[in-house]
C-alpha cells in the first residue's frame, strides 16, 4: 500500500498553496511514517512548500488538520477523494471538531496516530474503515520514533522538532491544547528522547511541548542526561519555573538557547480578574539569558 501524508498551508486562493520559506518539519508526519510498516511505502508533501501532485498513484491520503489550515486542508481532501483516493484525517482540528471534520474525509482520528495506525491501516487494507477511530492517550510516542527521512529534500528551517512531553498541567480556559489533552500532562520515556536525538543526530532541537516545565521533576531527569550530548535547544514553559533555581542552572547547563514564555497580562487589575494562571499574549521572554547573565 502507497500512503502519502500531506502537511496543508493556510491556502491560497490564486495559486491553491502558498511558498514559504520559513517552514519548521511537520513532526506529526515523521511520527506517522515511522508507524508505516514494510512493504508499505510511504511519501510526504508539504503543501506549504510545494504543489501537491494529485494525480500521482497513491491507495491512502493522511492529512494533519490544526483550525488555522483546516479550509485548506478540506480542499486538498476534495481533491483527492475526486480520484477515489480514501483520505483519512487528523491532528489538532480533527480532535476538537470530529462532527465538522467527518464530513470531509472517509475516516478520521480523534486522538494521537500511534495506538490506533496499526487497526487503521489493517482497516484500510481490507476496504473496511470506519467513520472514527478514537484513541486514548497513553504515554507519548510510546517506543515510537520519527522517520525524519520525508523530510530529505525539502527546504526547512535547520532546526529539528520533537517532544518530551504532551499536554499541560494547567487548565486555562481559553487554551486549545488544555481542551485537547482534557487537562493531562503526559512525560515520554527519557531513554526515547535520548535515543531519538542520538539515532537521528539531532544538534539543535525545537522541543514543542507546550509547557515544558509542567513537570519539574522528570525534566530534571532528562536535563542532567542533555548536558553530556551539547546540544543547542529551544522550549516554551510557564513562569513558575522562575522559582527554581535548581531548574533554571539546568536548562542553562543542558543547551538552552532560548526560551518561550506566555504572560496573560502584564497589568496587576487585569490578572486580578481570572482566578487562573491564563496566558493571552505570547511574549518572548529572555529569562535564561538573564540568568546566565546574573550567574
Ligand atoms: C511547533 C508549533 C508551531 C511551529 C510550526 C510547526 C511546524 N511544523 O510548522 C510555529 C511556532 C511556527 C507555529 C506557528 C503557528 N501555530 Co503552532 N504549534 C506548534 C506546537 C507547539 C507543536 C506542533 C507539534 O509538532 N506537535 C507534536 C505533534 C506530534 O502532535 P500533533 O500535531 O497533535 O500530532 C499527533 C496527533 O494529533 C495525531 N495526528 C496529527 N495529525 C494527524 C493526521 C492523521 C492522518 C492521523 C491519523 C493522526 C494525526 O497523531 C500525531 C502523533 O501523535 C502546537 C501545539 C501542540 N501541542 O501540538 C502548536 C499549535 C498547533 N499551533 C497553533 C497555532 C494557532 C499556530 C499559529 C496559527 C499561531 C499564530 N497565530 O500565528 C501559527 C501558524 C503557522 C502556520 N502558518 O502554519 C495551535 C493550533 C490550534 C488548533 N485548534 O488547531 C496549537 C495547537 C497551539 C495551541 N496552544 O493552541 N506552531
Ligand atoms: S499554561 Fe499554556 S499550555 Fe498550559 S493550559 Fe495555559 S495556555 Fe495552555
Amino acid at each position: 500500500m502507497k500512503i502519502t501524508l500531506i502537511k496543508p498551508s493556510l491556502g491560497n486562493v490564486i495559486s491553491g498553496y502558498n511558498i514559504n520559506d520559513g517552514s519548521m518539519e511537520p513532526l506529526q508526519l515523521a511520527i506517522i511514517a515511522g508507524l508505516v510498516k514494510k512493504p508499505d511505502e510511504v511519501i510526504m508533501y508539504d503543501d506549504r512548500l510545494e504543489p501537491i501532485p494529485f494525480d500521482e498513484k497513491t491507495d491512502l491520503v493522511c492529512i494533519t488538520v490544526d483550525s488555522f489550515n483546516a479550509h485548506r486542508a478540506y480542499e486538498i481532501s476534495a481533491e483527492f477523494k475526486k480520484r477515489g483516493v480514501k483520505v483519512i484525517l487528523g491532528g489538532m482540528h480533527v480532535s476538537l471538531l470530529p462532527d465538522e471534520a467527518v464530513q470531509y474525509a472517509d475516516s478520521i482520528v480523534v486522538g494521537d496516530a500511534e495506538p490506533i495506525w496499526d487497526q487503521l491501516i489493517n482497516d484500510a487494507k481490507q476496504n473496511k474503515l470506519q467513520k472514527t477511530y478514537s484513541a486514548t492517550f497513553g504515554l507519548p510516542q510510546d517506543g515510537h520514533f520519527p522517520d525524519r527521512s520525508i523530510f530529505k529534500g525539502k527546504k526547512y528551517l535547520p532546526i529539528s522538532l520533537m517532544q518530551f512531553s504532551r499536554g499541560c498541567k494547567f487548565n486555562c480556559t481559553f487554551c486549545s491544547v488544555s481542551k485537547f489533552f482534557k487537562h493531562s500532562h503526559k512525560c515520554r520515556k527519557i531513554d526515547d528522547v535520548l535515543h531519538e536525538i542520538e539515532k537521528d543526530k539531532l544538534k539543535t532541537i525545537l522541543f514543542v511541548d507546550d509547557n515544558m516545565v509542567s513537570n519539574k521533576k522528570e525534566l530534571k531527569i532528562l536535563l542532567r542526561e542533555l548536558i553530556p550530548l551539547k546540544i543547542k535547544r529551544a522550549s516554551q514553559s510557564s513562569i513558575d519555573m522562575a522559582k527554581d533555581k535548581e531548574l533554571l542552572k539546568l536548562m542553562v547547563d543542558s543547551g538552552c538557547a532560548g526560551n518561550l514564555v506566555g504572560f496573560e497580562s502584564i497589568n496587576i487589575n487585569n490578572l486580578a480578574t481570572h482566578v487562573k494562571l491564563e496566558t493571552y499574549t505570547i511574549l518572548t521572554c529572555f529569562l535564561i539569558i538573564n540568568y546566565t547573565k546574573k550567574h
